[in-house]
C-alpha cells in the first residue's frame, strides 16, 4: 500500500506542490530544490529512529547505522568548512542560534545584532523571538548611503555596551559578511564573535564567500539554503577551546571543552530525539557538495544574481548596497511606486515566487514593506543560466510595472511556464 491507496487526498496535494515546484520560478533566497538521493533519505526508514545522544552514546538500543549515518555527517561537514567541530543536530537554525546563545550567554548578557530590517534576522535578537527575550540586544545597522555594515556605528555601539557578543551575518545582506572587521571589533571589547552564515554557507564551503573559521568562535549555519541540503541546523568551531567559564553541561557535570557544552545544550538542552533521516540526509548533501560538480553550480549561482542585479539596475531599480557579492539581490521599490506586497502577489500570480523584504530605513511595515527579496539558488539548481536571469528580471519588470493588466498578467504567466517547461524538476515524482 502506498499514499495513493491509503490517503488520496494528501497524494493529490503532494502531486500539486510537486507541479508548483516544477512549473513556477523559485526566487525566495533561502529555498532550493533537493536532489532526489537526499529526498530518498530524509523520506526514508530513519525517520522511525529514536537515537537521543551522539554516535556511540545514545539512550537507546539499535542505533549502529543512525550513528554512521551522524558521523558521516559530522565528517563531511568538518571537511566541507575546514571546522574542527560540527553538531548537526539542530532541527533548524534558529535552533542552532539558539544553542549556540545559550553556550555562551548568560540571561541578559548583551548582544549586539544586525537589525532585522536591516538584512538580519529574527533570532539575532527581534523582540517577538526568544533572543530578544532572554538577552538584552543592542541593533547595529547598514549606512543609509553604502547599505553595507555601518562600522562606526558598531565600534561606537560595543564601545559604550560592552557586549558579550556580536552577531555578523543575517537574511537580507546581499554583500560578504565583514567577519576580518567584526573580529577587530570584538577583540578590543573583550566579546566573541558568532556567525550565521545560514544563507551563503554553500558559497563559504566553496570559498566563493569569505570563511568564517579563522575569524569566529562560534558558527551556525541552516542546511537548506546555498548548501542544497534537507532543511535543518548545523554548529560549527573552526577549533574547540578549553570552556573559559567553568559551566556545568546538564547530565554531564563539569565539562573541558566549550564542544561538550554545545553538544549538550543542542542535546538534552532544548532538544529531544534527533531526526535521524534528515541528518543522514545532511549526509548525503554534504557529500553532493563536496564533488567537483558543487563548485561549478556554486559559482552559477553567485554569476546569476550578478547578472540579475547587472539587469536590474540597467532598468532603473534601485539594489539595497548596489549590487550583490552572493546570491541574493535585495530590491527597493520605493521609487518605482509599489509596496513590497503588492509586488509579491502580483508575481505570485504570474508564477514568480519572491518574498516581500524590510529595505533598511523602511518606512513600511514588515506586512506590507517596501522591498523584495530574490535569490538563484533553486532556478540555479534547474540548470538556468545569464540568458534566463535576464528574460527572468525582463518578466518582473512587466509585472511590476503593471501589476494589475490582467491581460499582461496572463501573457507573462505563460512565458514563465514556457521557461519552466525548458527547465524540467522533479517530473519523475509525478504519479
Ligand atoms: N526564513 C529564512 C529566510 O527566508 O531567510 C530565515 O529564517
Amino acid at each position: 500500500m502506498n499514499l495513493k491507496d491509503t490517503d488520496g487526498e494528501l497524494f493529490e496535494i503532494l502531486n500539486r506542490e510537486i507541479r508548483r515546484e516544477d512549473e513556477t520560478l523559485e526566487l525566495i533566497a533561502s529555498e532550493n530544490f533537493v536532489s532526489n538521493s537526499v529526498l530518498e533519505m530524509a523520506g526514508g526508514v530513519m525517520t522511525n529512529k529514536y537515537a537521543e545522544g551522539y554516535p556511540g552514546k545514545r539512550y537507546y538500543g539499535g542505533c549502529q547505522f543512525v550513528d554512521e549515518a551522524e558521523n558521516l555527517a559530522r565528517d563531511r561537514a568538518k571537511q566541507l568548512f575546514n571546522a574542527e567541530y560540527t553538531n548537526v543536530q539542530p532541527h533548524s537554525g534558529s535552533q542552532a542560534n539558539m544553542a549556540a546563545l545559550m553556550t555562551f550567554l548568560e540571561n541578559g548578557d548583551t548582544v549586539m545584532g544586525l537589525d532585522l530590517a536591516h538584512g538580519g534576522h529574527l533570532t539575532h535578537g527581534s523582540p517577538v523571538n526568544f533572543s530578544g527575550q532572554l538577552f538584552n540586544f543592542v541593533s547595529y545597522h547598514v549606512h543609509p548611503d553604502t547599505g553595507r555594515v555601518d562600522f562606526d556605528e558598531v565600534w561606537n555601539l560595543a564601545r559604550k555596551y560592552k557586549p558579550k557578543m556580536i552577531i555578523c551575518g543575517g537574511s537580507a545582506y546581499p554583500r560578504f559578511i565583514e567577519f576580518e572587521q567584526f573580529r577587530e571589533v570584538v577583540d578590543e571589547v573583550d566579546a566573541f564573535l558568532m556567525a550565521d552564515i545560514a544563507h551563503p554557507a554553500g558559497l563559504v564551503a566553496m570559498g566563493l564567500h569569505p570563511s568564517p573559521i579563522p575569524y569566529c568562535d562560534v558558527i551556525t549555519t541552516t542546511t537548506h539554503k546555498t548548501l542544497r541540503g534537507p532543511r535543518g541546523g548545523m554548529i560549527m568551531m573552526g577549533e574547540d577551546r578549553e570552556n573559559p567559564w567553568g559551566k556545568v553541561a546538564p547530565k554531564s557535570g563539569r565539562v573541558k571543552m566549550i564542544s561538550e557544552l554545545i553538544d549538550s545544550m543542542v542535546m538534552p538542552g532544548i532538544q529531544g530525539g534527533p531526526l535521524m533521516h534528515i541528518i543522514a540526509a545532511k549526509a548525503v548533501a554534504f557529500g553532493e557538495a563536496l564533488k567537483p560538480e558543487f563548485l561549478e553550480y556554486s559559482r552559477q549561482i553567485v554569476d546569476n544574481a550578478k547578472s540579475m542585479a547587472e539587469e536590474f539596475l540597467s532598468r532603473g531599480y534601485h539594489l539595497v548596497s548596489g549590487g550583490t557579492d552572493t546570491h541574493l539581490v535585495l530590491i527597493d521599490l520605493t521609487e518605482k511606486g509599489i509596496t513590497g506586497k503588492k509586488a509579491e502577489n502580483a508575481l505570485e500570480k504570474v508564477g514568480i515566487t519572491v518574498n516581500k523584504n524590510m529595505v533598511p530605513f523602511d518606512q513600511k511595515s514588515p506586512f506590507v514593506t517596501s522591498g523584495i527579496r530574490i535569490g538563484t539558488p533553486a532556478v540555479t539548481t534547474r540548470g538556468m543560466k545569464e540568458d534566463e536571469m535576464k528574460t527572468i528580471v525582463a518578466l518582473i519588470d512587466k509585472v511590476i510595472s503593471s501589476p494589475d493588466s490582467e491581460d499582461l498578467l496572463s501573457t507573462v504567466m505563460s512565458e514563465v511556464l514556457d521557461l519552466c517547461r525548458d527547465f524540467p524538476l522533479y517530473r519523475d515524482l509525478i504519479s
